[in-house]
């Protein structure tokens, strides 16, 4: 594989690499065939694209290299601040494609393969895609990992290496299968394992208290377990700069000496399921968006990845000689909601236990360090974890924040005196029912700064979950409106319209996605206009063909592709969705004249395995599915699919094909969303309620370019105080009440009035997110579309309007927001001396 290993000096690496590691087509495909030879170990006659694809992707990770090497020393030389992105899931998406794009070597590859008779997109869809993460809030640090590397800042994600990743989802007679995702089954190329890096991490057990040898009183934490916990990097290129950052995450492994103890009493199998325990830690990625579950494991995952993560912070520290009393200089630590907010206190334990800061320093270091994204206001997201199950976990921990708590609530006094409720609304500990401790109130004391991933949503954090806390620290909180990287979700998922700005913009776009702006002076080109609906047609096609094979279900790519993918969620109303689908059924039932554009409704998404309403919506949605599809009095007219296993792969297919975005969340539960944004990116329309982005996505578009309905943020929330009746809207809505009928008759599930009885119910009888108080108004609101898409000229304008004014939405935008305003950071060039 070596034709010319590097030498020490790093002139000579950088000889080294140009032969080795050159970017030409020739070069490329030498090292394809050296790693499918050398590192693979496959006869040429043989191999399968799945082999290609390996040696594709070591030929790929060795041309990153010299320039991971390079970004990781520059950092080091330079001493300068490092943003530490702490976060539970990072939900990455295949790699090969991204990595050739960001280093330029697209085409290089695709001659390479060629060169070899094989074929690039082919390979490229052998790669299992790493799915470590359950929605928006794992794409977003994937995101922020592409933005943070292109825009050259010093950059570490940290995170879980899950086994594996959030399940594959089948669909079985309507219903949802879950399925392990073994991503790893056949190896991980883009990783470097490496064993060197590795910290023992503490669980359970008790505290003790001892004298040190200046005879001061310490506090020692003897544990009942110990788990170590190993770093596997892996390279997060910049998009057209040297810049490779690192994402390391971690993998629990036993401890030898803990097994050793076992062995030494003879209990030899005692010992090896202790193994087994701790490598559990890092087994499965919990499929639970939003909703917290408070299991032990799940704590066990968090404290595992933040203490692994700190210990190396700490580390690097020492190495470059740097005393810890400046830590805050040298790191900006971003909380990913909650979930590696244990952080606060174990950064504490650190300090003052193992570096024996005294409080007030490591306090103050703590703060300075850390900042906190809230990612949801649903209540029963915000994590809580009970008292005594934390007490036996995190034994030291709990008396740190019973401290934290005690100094904080004191200063809450003394600025509002007398004011005993408001202590404990704001105390970590909740005392209602059972005790808990409040892990959105450690995050928020702990860090100097604190913000919402939409201007609605962090108004809302200021003004109802965290009022108390802005109300006392105004100055820790801002607004950080959530972005997604034009690079994968306009480049590569959209070659067709890549190639159309390319032409017509230059490609500065890619790194400055409000240079897409001057695309408004083509909007009166008919030319344009008309090459712009080809694009889109051919994503329809190329959807369609997906769904086809997928599904079975055949979809026209004339007809208006009307899309909803996003996790299944009571708040998010794909059961609005199907409401107005089946109002248009019954309609041209009755009259099969009716003049309604065709219509295709595409729906994607993953349930929780254990949330039994979500699954009956995937289930209702595959039941009208089949009835509708089947129907030739209305299938010329209408038809629905659910793409099975929406994923970030998938994703790249649907978001250009679509001409409608669903965006129809309850006002004031969606947090922000993120695939509005990439819907708009590609030129969608946004039918929406005023929640989360969608507000700003509709500031940024123009009111005549969005579709908007519904109930505000306020209007809900008056509602739901006076007493939300949903029995109301039934009885003023004739249509409403036959379509949930309909529902409820068995219509859609061979005359089995049981199985959609429970969804039926709870939107008469309860109706927690407003269902049937939108209906009417989204119902009207899509007549509107319909009308608007009648006018293929509008509609067009509108499409490439939306496009025009997504600048906003690029995570590039995002990160230079945090960097400036809450992290502290700078840029730093990086030049890996590489031809
Ligand atoms: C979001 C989550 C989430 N908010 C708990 N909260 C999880 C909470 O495994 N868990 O325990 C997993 C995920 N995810 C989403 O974050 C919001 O709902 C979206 O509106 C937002 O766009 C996204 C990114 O900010």
């Amino acid at each position: 594989m070596k034709t010319n290993t590097p030498t020490t000096s790093q002139g000579a690496a950088a000889v080294g690499a140009t032969v080795r590691v050159g970017l030409d087509p020739a070069a490329l495909q030498q090292g394809i065939v050296d790693h499918l030879r050398y590192s693979i170990g496959q006869l040429p006659a043989l191999a399968t694209p799945a082999h290609y694809y390996r040696a594709l992707a070591l030929a790929v990770r060795d041309r990153l290299q010299d320039r991971w090497i390079r970004t990781t020393e520059t950092y080091f030389e330079q001493e300068r601040k490092l943003a530490c992105y702490l976060s539970a899931e990072f939900l990455l998406g295949p790699h090969l494609a991204n990595n050739l794009l960001n280093l330029g070597l697209e085409e290089a590859a695709r001659g390479a393969l060629a060169a070899l008779g094989q074929d690039l997109d082919t390979i490229i869809d052998c790669e299992p895609e790493p799915g470590l993460g359950n929605g928006g809030l794992g794409r977003l640090a994937a995101c922020y990992l592409d933005s943070l590397a292109t825009l050259a800042y010093p950059a570490v994600g940290y995170g879980i290496r899950y086994e594996f990743g959030i399940f594959a989802q089948q669909i079985r007679d309507g219903w949802q299968i879950e399925r392990t995702d073994k991503w790893l089954h056949a190896g991980n190329p883009w990783e470097i394992a490496k064993p060197d890096i590795c910290y023992e991490v503490n669980w359970g057990g008790h505290t003790e208290t001892y004298a040190d040898e200046a005879g001061l009183q310490r506090v020692r934490w003897v544990p009942f377990r110990v788990v170590k916990g190993l770093a596997y990097d892996t390279p997060i290129q910049g998009f057209g700069v040297d810049t490779c950052n690192t994402l390391r995450l971690w993998s629990a492994e036993a401890v030898e000496s803990f097994d050793f103890q076992a062995f030494n009493t003879g209990d030899y199998f005692e010992a090896v399921e202790a193994k087994l325990r701790s490598e559990t830690v890092t087994k499965v990625l919990y499929p639970n968006d939003e909703p917290a579950i408070g299991k032990r494991l799940r704590l066990a995952q968090q404290y595992f990845f933040v203490s692994c993560s700190l210990q190396d912070m700490l580390r690097i520290l020492d190495l470059a000689g740097v005393p810890v009393e400046r830590f805050a200089e040298r790191y900006a630590v971003q909380l990913n909601d909650t979930h590696p907010s244990i952080g606060v206190a174990e950064l504490m334990r650190l300090l003052i236990d193992e570096r024996h800061l005294d409080w007030d320093q490591a306090w103050a270091i703590t703060v300075a360090a850390f900042g906190y994204t809230n990612h949801t206001l649903l209540p029963e997201a915000l994590e809580t974890w009970s008292l005594p199950l934390f007490r036996e976990c995190l034994p030291r921990h709990l008396e740190i924040i019973f401290e934290i708590n005690r100094r904080f609530l004191d200063q809450v006094r003394a600025r509002f005196p007398g004011d005993e409720a408001r202590v404990a609304r704001m105390s970590l500990i909740g005392e209602v029912g059972d005790k808990q401790v409040r892990m959105a109130h450690l995050a928020s004391v702990g860090s100097h700064a604190i913000n919402g991933v939409a201007a609605l949503h962090t108004d809302l954090l200021e003004n109802s979950v965290l009022a108390d806390f802005h109300e006392l620290w105004p100055e820790r909180f801002s607004n950080k409106t959530n972005g997604v990287t034009p690079r994968r979700f306009l480049a590569l998922a959209n070659p067709g319209l890549r190639a159309l700005l390319d032409r017509t913009l230059g490609t500065d776009w890619l790194v400055d996605l409000t240079a897409l702006r001057r695309l408004e002076a083509h909007i009166e080109d008919p030319a344009f206009r008309s090459e712009w609906r080809a694009i889109k047609h051919a994503n329809k096609r190329r959807l369609a063909d997906y769904i086809a094979t997928q599904t079975g279900v055949e979809l026209d790519p004339n007809w208006l592709f009307d899309i909803q993918v996003k996790r299944i969620h009571e708040y998010k109303r794909q059961h609005l969705n199907l409401l107005h689908i089946l109002t248009l059924y019954r309609r041209l039932k009755a009259d099969p004249g009716l003049g309604i554009p065709p219509r295709a409704f595409i729906f994607g998404g993953k349930a929780a395995p254990g949330y039994f309403l979500a699954k009956r919506i995937i289930k209702l949605i595959n039941a009208v599915a089949g009835t509708i599809n089947a129907d030739p009095e209305v299938n010329e007219r209408l038809k629905v699919a659910f793409v099975p296993n929406f994923n970030v792969r998938n994703a790249e297919l649907i978001y250009p094909a679509a001409d409608l975005s669903e965006q129809i969340s309850t006002a004031g539960k969606e947090a922000s969303g993120t695939g509005n944004m990439k819907f708009m990116l590609n030129g969608a329309l946004t039918i929406g309620t005023l929640d989360g982005a969608n507000v700003e996505i509709r500031e940024q578009v123009g009111d005549e370019n969005f579709f908007l309905f519904g109930l505000t943020a306020d209007e809900v929330a008056r509602l739901q105080r006076q007493g939300y009746r949903s029995a109301d809207w039934l009885d003023s809505h004739a249509e409403l009440r036959a379509v949930l009928d309909m529902i409820g008759s068995g219509h859609f599930a061979s005359g089995d009035s049981e199985v959609f009885r429970p969804l039926v119910e709870n939107l008469t009888d309860s109706d927690p997110f407003l269902v049937l108080a939108d209906y009417a108004a989204y119902v009207a609101c899509q007549e509107r579309v319909a009308s608007a898409w009648s006018d293929p000229e509008r509609w067009t304008r509108m499409a490439i309007l939306n496009t025009a004014r997504c600048g906003r939405f690029s995570s590039d935008r995002a990160i230079r927001e945090y960097a400036d305003e809450i992290w502290g950071l700078q840029p730093v060039a990086v030049s890996a001396h590489i031809a």
